[in-house]
C-alpha cells in the first residue's frame, strides 16, 4: 500500500474522532466482544474507509471501534482480515499501518489458536512470546518506503519483553491461569495434518494459528510494541482422538470469553 493511501484512511478516521488512541487492538474469532465494552464508541464500518478491506467471515462484524476502555483511548478492529479469505498480506496488514499513522504505539493482538504444546488444554489462555512465520510470505516484501519503517527490521523482541511480563503480573493479580508460548502462523484455511502438528511442535511452537504474523511484522517494521494473547479454543490435530471443527472453536472461545475480557480489560488499563 502506498504512503498516501495510509494517509488518508488515518485523514478520513480522524475526522470522526477527535482523541488520539494510544492503544491498538485486534481482536480474533469469537473475541471481538470485547469491542462492545467501549465506553462512547465511535463505530466505522471498515466499508466506509478508504481502500480498506471488507471481512467476509461470518463471526467478525467488520468495524473499527473507538473509544475509552479501562480509562484508556484505544481503537479496536472488531472483525480482522486472513490471508486465507484471499487477501493478500498488503491489505491484511493496512489496519495496522493505519493505526500507526492514529498515532497508536500499543498493539494488542488476539486471536484463538490450536494448542500444540501437549501441557496446554482447550480453554487456556497463552501470551504469545515469540512467533514463527510458517505462512509463505512477508508483507514487507518489496520496496521499502522509509516513512513506515527500516528495510531489515529487527524482530529479536516482536513481543515486548516489558509488556509479557505485564500481562504476567496481571494474571497473577486477578487469578487468572496463563500460559506462555510461541505462535506458529500458518496460512489455512485448513487445519493441520497431525503431522504438520509433530513438525509445528519440532520447531518450537506451542500454538498454531493463521493470523497475527503479518500484522505482527507491520507492526515491528512501524515501531509499536506488540503484545499478543492466544485463546487456545481446541488442541491441535493428533493430540486428542477428536476431529476440529471451527464451531467447537468457537464454543471454547465464548466459554473462555469472560476470562478473556476482564484479562485484557486489566491490561489496557495498566
Ligand atoms: Cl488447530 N490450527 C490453526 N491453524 N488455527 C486454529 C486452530 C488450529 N484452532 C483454532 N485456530
Amino acid at each position: 500500500m502506498k504512503y498516501e493511501q495510509i494517509e488518508r484512511a488515518a485523514r478520513y478516521l480522524n475526522e470522526r474522532f477527535t482523541k488520539t488512541p494510544k492503544i491498538g487492538l485486534i481482536l480474533g474469532s469469537g473475541l471481538g466482544v470485547l469491542a462492545d465494552e467501549i465506553e462512547e464508541p465511535v463505530k466505522i464500518p471498515y466499508n466506509e474507509i478508504p481502500d480498506f478491506p471488507v471481512s467476509t467471515v461470518e463471526g467478525h462484524a467488520g468495524q473499527l471501534v473507538y473509544g475509552g476502555l479501562s480509562g484508556q483511548e484505544v481503537v479496536a478492529m472488531q472483525g480482522r482480515f486472513h490471508f486465507y479469505e484471499g487477501y493478500d498480506f498488503d491489505k491484511v496488514t493496512f489496519p495496522v499501518r493505519v493505526m500507526k499513522e492514529l498515532g497508536v504505539e500499543i498493539l494488542i493482538v488476539t486471536n484463538a489458536a490450536g494448542g500444540v504444546n501437549e501441557s496446554f488444554k482447550a480453554g487456556d489462555l497463552m501470551i504469545i512470546t515469540d512467533h514463527i512465520n510458517n505462512m509463505g510470505g512477508n508483507p514487507l516484501i518489496g520496496p521499502n518506503d522509509s516513512r513506515m519503517g527500516p528495510r531489515f527490521p529487527d524482530m529479536s523482541e516482536a513481543y515486548s519483553r516489558d509488556l509479557r511480563q505485564l500481562a504476567k503480573e496481571i494474571a497473577g493479580k486477578i487469578s487468572i491461569n496463563v500460559q506462555e508460548g510461541v505462535y506458529v502462523g500458518n496460512t489455512g484455511p485448513t487445519y493441520e495434518t497431525p503431522a504438520e502438528v509433530r513438525l509445528a511442535r519440532v520447531l518450537g511452537g506451542d500454538a498454531v494459528g493463521m493470523s497475527t504474523v503479518p500484522e505482527v511484522i507491520v507492526a515491528r517494521h512501524g515501531g509499536m510494541k506488540v503484545l499478543g494473547i492466544s485463546c487456545i479454543s481446541n488442541m491441535a490435530a493428533g493430540i486428542l482422538d477428536q476431529p476440529l471443527s471451527h464451531d467447537e472453536v468457537m464454543e471454547t472461545t465464548e466459554l473462555v470469553r469472560a476470562n478473556f475480557l476482564s484479562y485484557v480489560k486489566e491490561i489496557v488499563k495498566s
